[in-house]
């Protein structure tokens, strides 16, 4: 029953990981307690739920903490009952899995680079965003959503691409993901950017775009 669990997210505004379980919990309309974390000063509790990483998010669950956003993603999806993430079919949920695992291991590392990584390495990265955008832009071709007619498990993952990646232009001044290059994509992050779940549970673009551009500028200063 829902009114038995007790469930806790250790997240933070900033970290669009955290977001990403904050929007599953909200689609799946699970009530939850949400604690602040400072990642520059890190509480025992974050220390002892995620010993490994030592990351937000963490996801306690009636005690149990479950660390990974993508796994925690999964968790929600599997535990409690109400909107599917990830899709029925076996084929399906491992191409929703293939595509969310290359938005992190490769779109999101390269966006990192290419705004943040050392200045003699960012027009490499910037090609590599190029390249993965291209990869997305084929996915997406002829889908509303990744997931579908509705928002799923690899658009939730995609809020990377979808909403932190217009305040990472806006703070470094460069555009990545253009509708002449990857109109698709580029109208599926304005799709995405456009329904209420996620307008309503993203900290507004100017904050994100303040948050952002301190640290490119301290990335070029020391570079
Ligand atoms: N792969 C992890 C990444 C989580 C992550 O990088 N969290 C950042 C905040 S956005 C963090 O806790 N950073 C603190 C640190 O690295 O010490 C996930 O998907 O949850």
């Amino acid at each position: 029953m829902a009114s038995q669990q007790e469930v806790k997210l250790y997240g933070s505004w900033r970290s669009g990981f955290s977001r990403r379980v904050v929007i599953a919990l909200k689609l799946r309309g699970m009530p939850y307690g949400f604690v602040e974390e400072d990642t520059q000063n890190k509480s025992a509790d974050l220390l002892k739920y995620n010993p490994v990483h030592q990351k937000i998010p963490v996801l306690v669950h009636n005690g149990k903490p479950i660390a990974e956003s993508q796994i925690i993603l999964e968790y929600i999806d599997e535990t409690w009952p109400g909107y599917p993430l990830l899709p029925q079919e076996p084929y399906d949920r491992a191409m929703a899995r293939f595509w969310a695992k290359f938005i992190d291991d490769k779109c999101l590392k390269s966006v990192v680079k290419a705004s943040w990584g050392p200045v003699d390495e960012q027009e490499k990265a910037f090609e590599e965003v190029q390249e993965n955008l291209s990869f997305l832009e084929e996915e997406i071709q002829g889908k509303k959503f990744f997931g579908g007619e509705r928002v799923g498990f690899v658009d939730i993952v995609g809020n990377v691409i979808g909403y932190y990646l217009g305040a990472i232009e806006e703070a470094l001044g460069q555009e990545m993901l253009t509708k002449e290059k990857h109109p698709c994509l580029y109208e599926w992050a304005h799709e995405y950017t456009s329904c209420n779940i996620i307008k309503e549970n993203h900290p507004p673009r100017d904050r994100s775009v303040d948050y952002f551009r301190p640290q490119i500028q301290a990335s070029r200063a020391s570079n």
